[in-house]
């Protein structure tokens, strides 16, 4: 019995990455005067790097690039940091991180079959709020039972933190919920907190499989491309068809 869809954010509800935070970070950069820019394929390899701050520092860091003293590039990532989730808000609010397709449809499935619903996420709860705020509207956060997000879960993911809060204010067991993932790092805090997970390929993981993942696909707006395959009449990934994937790995030895 599926009581939760636990939700991540970034890459999962929203070509966010693509869209938002590596146009962002650009626009961050130029706007203070640095000389980097990040092309995609550049972040695509950064994304390994889990937090935008994180990332930024890990960067700056293996390129050697100034300031060189720690205090001075902390106090410099931070800075960026900050201004990157500023213009990041303007991108989003100005509506250029569309929902991906089939993503407000579950939503709906959930809502109307009372499952309720999660933000697991380790990205900061700003970026959250203005995603959500401008495709859900002002009352976004009444529609989610519980949101993590990095403010909460500090040890970002691969590490589980993050899903074992939501499942603790949620009350439920592991097996309850359901994880939607993009990215390894979501795949890898999901399943080391026990939570079934549904992989839903973004733009910079088009490839990623997983072993042991409930199902693997393109995108939930459509039936086709899906492992195990989904069933082919249904023009999207709906609930019905994430409880049936959920019981087949249930009745799994
Ligand atoms: C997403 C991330 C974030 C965002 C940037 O984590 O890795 O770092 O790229 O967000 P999750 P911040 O998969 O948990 O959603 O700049 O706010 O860190």
């Amino acid at each position: 019995m599926i009581k939760s869809i636990l939700w991540d954010v970034d890459g999962t509800l929203a070509e966010t990455e693509r869209d938002g935070h590596l146009r962002a970070f650009n626009q961050a950069f130029e706007a203070l005067g640095l000389p980097w820019r990040w092309s995609e394929l550049r972040y695509g390899e950064l994304l390994a790097v889990a937090g935008g701050r994180e990332r930024l520092l890990h960067d700056m860091q293996s390129q050697c690039s100034d300031p060189t003293h720690p205090q001075e590039r902390e106090a410099l990532a931070e800075r960026v940091h900050r201004l990157k989730n500023e213009l990041y808000a303007r991108l989003v609010g100005n509506g250029e991180c569309p929902l991906r397709e089939g993503v407000r449809e579950l939503l709906d499935d959930c809502d109307r079959a009372r499952v309720r619903l999660g933000i697991v996420t380790t990205t900061s709860r700003s970026n959250v709020e203005v995603l959500l705020k401008t495709h859900l509207g002002k009352r976004w956060e009444s529609k989610f039972a519980a949101v993590v997000c990095a403010e909460e879960a500090p040890k970002k993911k691969p590490h589980s933190q993050a899903y074992l809060l939501a499942l603790e204010a949620l009350k439920l067991r592991p097996c309850e919920a359901v994880a939607l993932e993009d990215a390894p790092a979501g795949v890898a805090a999901a399943q080391a907190a026990g939570v079934p997970v549904i992989i839903t390929r973004s733009h910079f993981f088009a490839r990623l499989e997983s072993e042991g993942a409930l199902a693997v696909g393109p995108s939930l707006g459509q039936a086709a491309g899906w492992r195990p395959m989904a069933d082919a009449r249904a023009a999207r990934i709906g609930l019905d068809q994430i409880i049936r994937w959920h019981a087949r790995s249930c009745r799994a030895p």
